[in-house]
């Protein structure tokens, strides 16, 4: 087959025997030879054409409203695929609304490159005021795994292996790869070209963990009263879905999974502890973190949430700088999860000793009673809807629906979610991850449509899905079957708030009252729906998730119904003045 290269005809006569190539030509056979056969991006000067050459090569490109939903689309395409997911933006501006993305792919662990288009570097780096100057290598580098901008058609290929690499082996990251617009016009040989280009070989090797952490790790494991399993979504990242399964069972030990990593065995699974995270957490006396770290979403593994109870902590991970992070990990497994899981396994042998039934007994009690407690709740058919009214509708579509993929974001609508809606399968559930980041619901939606071909069901806070509701013409344009479910509720956290002062702007917390986002989707050519009672939500999401045309919900939640903050009410700083 020819390559983009070879089809450049030469055009000076000196040339006339020899085939070329450039810059532009060589970056997309460099993809594509690495199967990175996506992008997602908003075009303009110096990547426009770049963009029409990539999709006329086969390449597809996904242009969106704005950068920093490219960039949260192509975060979460590394995170379902294990390969870097790829945003492509203009300098500048484009550039710094792609790298809040950038970031929030490297602190989530996922694997994904930003390339942008840039000045040139004679005169950024002389300060001489080009179009959207910037130096962009330097702003981008404390902020991902690795940065590294390209000057030579010739090093192209290299250049993208590096950033492959960088961004898919060992803790997977953000890997920024800076592209000059002269770069792009740069001619060179087209066989030189060709044999420039590296298929990268074998991105994230195996990492083995050695024989005597497995031993420890199985020694400190045996000898719990209480034990306890995390799943964090490093695991559902590392797809070892069977290993892990057989380790939770041949161990028979109670396993609590974070957001992300809910579906990775059945939150109705007998040995599930979601029910009963507070139990755990506090009663537990050894506890297997795998693929998850002690950070605030688990209370630095200290404190109040974690009890008095002395604990020792087991944890696998790829990056060994995890272990101790936060309290004393007294048995560390460094290597990947899928290799550490099976050595685990392996090393249990035939007769594992089951945990004391006094324990698994006492879990599953507390969670068949927290699970009873709700359940009234959730089929309350209140109008105007309560959180509880409208989850309990989306928790049947999902049981009923469990391939469907499930984008959450909000503070009550986060929070009420996450703990109602039961996930069945692995990296089903993809929200605002480690910095609780508002704004990645529209990209994430449309990524997953794309990625997998499943429905999609975003379930989005209103404030929430302000932050990237334009990109409902992107889920139009492209025809996806993504389902948005807004729980609109007038505001953040709550619509009731009142201006202290009496003065005529709102509360800074609420929204213009009964507005209707459904309006949204209609304005280009979707389905809008506005839903009052658990029976209409009902019906609507099922029409939706039926026809899979893109559909949005504008769901009237009460607005007195929801919390501060959600779940999280407690992180917020307390002023001496504020209760007089
Ligand atoms: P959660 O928020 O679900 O608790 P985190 O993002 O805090 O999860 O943790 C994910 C962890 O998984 C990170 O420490 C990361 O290094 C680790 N990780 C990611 N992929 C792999 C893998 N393939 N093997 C081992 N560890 C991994
Ligand atoms: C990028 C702060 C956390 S939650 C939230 C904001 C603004 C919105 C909550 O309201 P919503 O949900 O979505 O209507 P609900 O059901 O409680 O009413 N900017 C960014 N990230 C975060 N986390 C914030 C601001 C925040
Ligand atoms: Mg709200």
């Amino acid at each position: 087959m020819l390559t983009a290269a070879s089809k450049l005809e030469a055009t000076t006569a000196n040339d006339a025997e020899q085939e070329l190539t450039d810059g532009f030509h060589l970056i997309i056979d460099a993809l594509k030879l690495n199967g990175l056969n996506t992008i997602y991006g908003v075009p303009g000067i110096p990547i426009t054409d770049f963009g029409r050459m990539a999709q006329a090569e086969g390449i597809r490109v996904l242009s969106f409203r704005h950068e920093q939903n490219a960039g949260y689309a192509a975060s979460i395409a590394g995170f379902l695929t294990k390969k870097p997911g790829v945003c492509l933006t203009v300098s500048a501006p484009g550039f710094l609304n792609g790298l809040t993305a950038l970031a929030h792919a490297t602190t989530n662990c996922f694997p994904m490159i930003l390339i942008s288009g840039s000045s040139e570097r004679e005169i950024v780096d002389l300060q001489q005021g080009d179009y959207e100057e910037m130096d962009q290598l330097a702003v981008a580098k404390p902020l991902c795994k690795a940065a590294f901008r390209v000057l030579h058609a010739q090093d192209i290929g290299i250049g993208v292996a590096r950033a492959i690499r960088a961004a898919v082996s060992g803790r997977p990251g953000g890997v920024y790869l800076d592209l000059p617009a002269k770069l792009f016009g740069q001619v060179m040989n087209a066989d030189a070209g060709k044999k420039s280009l590296v298929k990268v070989i074998d991105a994230a090797p195996a990492q083995i963990p050695s024989p005597e952490s497995v031993k420890r790790a199985l020694d400190v494991l045996k000898s719990a009263k209480k034990p306890l399993i995390i799943l964090g979504k490093g695991a559902a990242y590392a797809q070892a879905d069977d290993e892990i399964r057989a380790l939770i069972e041949k161990s028979g030990v109670p396993f609590l999974p974070m957001s992300m990593a809910k579906g990775l065995l059945p939150d109705t699974h007998p040995q599930c502890a979601g029910a009963a995270r507070s139990t755990v957490l506090k009663d537990s006396d050894v506890v297997m973190l795998i693929g998850a770290r002690l950070n605030w979403l688990l209370s630095h593994g200290k404190g109040k949430t974690w009890g008095d109870a002395p604990k020792k902590f087991i944890q696998i991970d790829i990056e060994p700088k995890e272990m101790d992070s936060n309290v004393e990990i007294v048995a560390p497994v460094v290597g990947d999860i899928g290799s550490c899981v099976s050595a685990l396994v392996q090393g249990m042998g035939g007769n594992w000793p089951a945990p004391s039934a006094d324990w698994t007994k006492t879990v599953q009690t507390k969670r068949d009673d927290n699970i009873a407690k709700m359940a009234p709740r959730l089929m309350n058919n209140n109008s105007p809807m309560d959180y509880h009214g409208a989850l309990g509708v989306l928790r049947t579509i999902i049981k009923e629906r469990p391939d469907a993929i499930l984008v959450n974001e909000g503070a009550n609508t986060l929070d009420l979610a996450r703990g109602i809606i039961d996930m069945y399968q692995p990296r089903k559930r993809i929200d605002v991850g480690t910095w609780g980041i508002m704004g990645i619901g529209m990209g994430y939606s449309i990524a997953a449509a794309i990625e997998t071909g499943k429905p999609v069901l975003a379930v989005e806070g209103d404030s929430a899905f302000g932050f990237s509701g334009m990109e409902v013409e992107t889920i139009c344009r492209y025809k996806l079957p993504v389902c948005v479910v807004i729980f609109n509720n007038d505001g953040i956290y709550r619509g009731t708030d009142v201006n202290p002062s009496g003065g005529p702007d709102v509360a800074p917390t609420v929204f213009v009252k009964g507005a209707r986002y459904d309006k949204m989707m209609e304005a280009f050519g979707g389905v809008g729906v506005n839903a009052t009672t658990p029976d209409e939500l009902r019906r609507a999401v099922n029409a939706a998730m039926d026809s899979g045309k893109p559909t949005l919900i504008n769901a009237v939640i009460d607005p007195a119904a929801g919390s501060e903050s959600g779940r999280i009410g407690n992180l917020n700083p307390q002023s001496v003045l504020k209760k007089k």
